[in-house]
């Protein structure tokens, strides 16, 4: 395999890209959180459960130094089945253009889902550049390897027609679940829900976890690098794996998360909250040498906590 990584991003990023973002959409006064690198998968365009609102929300009231995009950002599956292009999702793709020609170094590591991108690896779309992988370097020079996760469905038993099925079965099960209540109902039968179902085989799904994280952590291992940043199961987490991180950044269909390097050198599980409007800290390991085990922030709103510059 072939693997187009780059640990200069100024090779990746002429000197233009330090002009600095317009700030479009933000109210007079309102607040924006600066971080130094933040990273987003699976957010899914064109699927209609992507949750698109809540991102453009996040991406008016944060600034980056860099944003990689690692996979699953366009859903060209989805958009193969049924076009579906609501201007909420045209304005996410605006938004990220706008931030690349306006100084913010993105970097697209396409996933399965746009895994048509994959061939124009190493070419640049506009400002935005593309990458079959990438290593970050943290600004204390941690090397993060960036994959998006799907290079180890194999490992993981889930061969490309498996995704695939499974893609088209999950759709086909919340149709069946939505008819299967209107016959049960009428006939008496007492209501069976088909969520509780799947979740009772929960340990299944725990086990496919637990070997995607594995095979992630040690082919990051294997690169000699010092953490690997990931999606593609929409599963968020922050870990230590024997000194190695493993970090997720989930996904904008169920979860709203993202990963972030703040500018004092923490790495931070965000989660989206509806209700304030912004996010919270789920768990932060410090990058500092060695690495502290991740500590939970349970109900921190980021815009309230001192690790985040604020400006008016
Ligand atoms: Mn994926």
């Amino acid at each position: 395999m072939t693997l187009a990584r780059t640990q200069d991003p100024t090779a990746l990023f002429p000197p233009k890209a330090q002009r600095q973002d317009a700030g479009a959409g933000h109210a007079p006064g309102s607040k924006t959180s600066h971080y130094h690198a933040l990273w987003l998968s699976d957010i899914h365009l064109g699927c209609k459960d992507c949750k698109a609102e809540f991102l453009l929300q996040l991406l008016a009231q944060t600034q980056a130094k860099h944003i990689y995009l690692v996979g699953d950002i366009i859903d060209f599956w989805a958009l193969k089945r049924r076009i579906y292009w609501p201007e909420s999702h045209n304005q996410v793709l605006q938004r990220l253009l706008q931030l690349a020609s306006s100084g913010t170094r993105i970097l697209y590591v396409p996933g399965n889902h746009d895994e048509l991108l994959k061939p124009y690896a190493d070419l640049k779309l506009w400002d935005i550049a593309l990458a079959r992988e990438y290593i970050h370097l943290t600004s204390g020079g941690k090397q993060l390897l960036m994959v998006h996760g799907d290079q180890f469905d194999s490992q993981v038993c889930v061969g490309r027609f498996y995704a695939r099925l499974g893609d088209h079965l999950y759709d086909l099960l919340l149709f069946l679940n939505r008819k299967l209540h209107q016959v049960r109902g009428p006939l008496g039968y007492p209501y069976w829900s088909l969520a509780s179902y799947i979740k009772l085989r929960v340990g299944k799904a725990q086990e496919a976890i637990r070997r995607y994280r594995q095979a992630v952590v040690d082919y990051a291992r294997r690169q000699g690098v010092d953490g690997v940043i990931c999606g593609h199961i929409h599963q968020p987490e922050l870990s230590l794996q024997q000194e190695l991180i493993y970090a997720n950044d989930g996904d904008w269909i169920e979860n709203c998360t993202l990963l972030a390097e703040t500018n004092q050198g923490e790495l931070q599980l965000l989660r989206w909250d509806e209700a304030i409007g912004t996010t919270r800290i789920v768990s932060a390991i410090t990058l500092a040498a060695p690495c502290a085990a991740p500590h939970d922030h349970k109900s921190m709103p980021t815009q309230a906590t001192s690790t985040q510059e604020e400006v008016a």
